[in-house]
């Protein structure tokens, strides 16, 4: 099984799992420019990360990577079983996650990334919404997963799932970008899931040298 992963992207969400779940793997460390080369394109359409090529298997999309991974070995317990009742706010977390949740933070990152050129800016950030109307949208939508959180560690059940990986890839990016007050109460989730062995060994201790972006 092959992940090709560059660091601090999204590609360290399907790493993180891979860890947490103990299975070997083989990570391929490419650069922006390679996954812009003809060859790269054949694994990913647009030429980004993650991609996880297993077998016959070739899949893009960090979500979606996750699923397939605590699927593929559910007896590692990152997924509900599929006739358990928690699998259904399983789906609903995983897909609220890329769907809604990942939306403003995405917005906020290209408002405040510095002098980058209007031209490298995907269309629909060029158009509009401005870095604190992404603010409030992020409010807005992390309200949910603030109430699914409320006297727990975990989106679903009592322990990591693949949904815990994929929300808090977001929420701690959004943590990092300044999007999130001191005393938010997502705060304590992202930092326990940061702590984790897994998940530092999958980021290479790169978050916890970022510091929290501030004006
Ligand atoms: N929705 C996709 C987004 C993939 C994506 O945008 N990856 C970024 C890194 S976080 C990338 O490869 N960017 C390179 C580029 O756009 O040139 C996912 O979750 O996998």
């Amino acid at each position: 099984m092959k992940l090709y992963y560059i660091p601090t992207t999204r590609a360290v969400r399907p790493r993180w799992l891979l860890e947490e779940m103990a299975i070997p793997y083989e990570m391929v460390r490419v650069t922006m420019a390679m996954t812009k080369e003809p060859e790269y394109k054949q694994l990913h359409p647009h030429g980004k990360v993650p991609v996880l090529v297993d077998g016959e298997a070739t899949i893009f999309e960090s979500a979606a990577i996750c699923a397939y991974l605590a699927d593929k070995y559910l007896d590692k317990g990152f997924a509900p079983a599929p006739d358990s009742p928690h699998r259904a706010y399983y789906y609903q977390w995983l897909f609220y996650a890329t769907a809604t949740l990942e939306a403003p933070v995405e917005h906020f990152m290209f408002n405040i990334l510095p002098n980058l050129p209007e031209k490298l800016l995907p269309g629909f950030i060029r158009s509009e919404t401005s870095k604190q109307e992404s603010y409030q949208w992020f409010q807005r939508v992390s309200e949910p997963v603030k109430e699914a959180l409320h006297g727990k560690h975990f989106l679903v059940g009592n322990s990591l799932t693949a949904a815990d990986v994929v929300v808090g890839g977001i929420l701690l990016w959004a943590k990092k970008l300044g999007m999130m007050q001191p005393d938010d109460s997502l705060t304590e989730y992202i930092d326990n899931l940061m702590q984790r062995p897994a998940f530092n060994r999958a980021d290479e201790n790169y978050y916890a040298q970022v510091p929290v972006h501030s004006e």
